[in-house]
């Protein structure tokens, strides 16, 4: 595990790289994805802008026209990209159409199931209102995918509205339900998970690359100023 101020600056570096209506209109890239998925409202641009530490990066999801698009993030320090974050569109509003809904299925599972250089997914979830039907379909279609090795995330958001019971309780059944995953919790309001999953993403796209990891790091750390908080 990296130290979680390495991963937290890795984070911060994301940059808007493209959108894409459509999975044919996806460029095909040589670098690690790791993609966010969830229901509408369950926390994901929270989430993105938290890690990333950038307020108005998910915002581009939000405008119309991109909502039902994937849009893609780099990664990586002085402009050099070595990982991609997906911010893949929300589902489940109950007014959503049938024929959106299908549209959906179809767009996620064909993104999930053949995006050549997927390397992790996190499922977003808020625990107060548990799985959604989507929710289902979308663990059916990755299961096969994490057995065969993809990294798997299921990130239980708004923490802060849980007791610790509650918490604990959910934190059990998402570990089932993970498959072979992780699963965590999570708060953007009280920072709570933050360097954990910030950890996990630095190490689900970094530990493939394995040259850049043999630099021994320790001496230019030591140097570094203390961080002034
Ligand atoms: N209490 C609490 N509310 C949150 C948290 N994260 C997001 N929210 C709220 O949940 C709502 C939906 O969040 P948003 O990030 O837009 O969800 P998205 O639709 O999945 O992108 C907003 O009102 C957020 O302020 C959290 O960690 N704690
Ligand atoms: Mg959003």
């Amino acid at each position: 595990m990296p130290d979680p101020k390495i991963a937290h600056g890795w984070l911060h570096t994301a940059r808007f790289l493209t959108t894409a209506p459509q999975l044919e209109h996806l460029p095909s890239l040589d670098l690690p994805e790791v993609a966010f998925v969830g229901r509408s409202n369950a926390g994901k641009s929270t989430c993105i802008n938290t890690l990333t530490q950038q307020k108005r990066l998910a915002f581009a999801s939000k405008t119309p026209g991109r909502t039902q698009s994937i849009n893609l993030f780099s990664l990586g320090k002085q402009g050099i990209a070595d990982a991609v974050l997906a911010d893949l569109p929300g589902y489940g509003y109950a007014a959503v159409p049938r024929e959106a809904k299908l549209r959906w299925q179809r767009v996620m599972g064909n993104y999930l199931l053949t995006r050549a250089n997927l390397t992790g997914v996190v499922l977003l979830i808020d625990p107060r209102l548990g799985l959604t039907e989507l929710d289902e379909i979308l663990l059916e279609v990755i299961r096969p995918r994490v057995e065969e090795g993809l990294k798997f995330l299921v990130l239980l958001t708004k923490a802060d509205k849980l007791s610790r019971s509650e918490a604990a309780k959910a934190l059990s059944i998402a570990k089932l339900q993970s498959g072979g995953g992780q699963a965590m919790l999570f708060s953007a309001l009280k920072k709570q998970g933050l360097d954990e999953v910030a950890q996990l993403l630095w190490q689900w796209t970094h530990e493939a690359n394995a040259p850049a990891s043999k630099v021994p790091e320790a001496v230019s750390e030591a140097d570094e100023p203390p961080a002034l908080d």
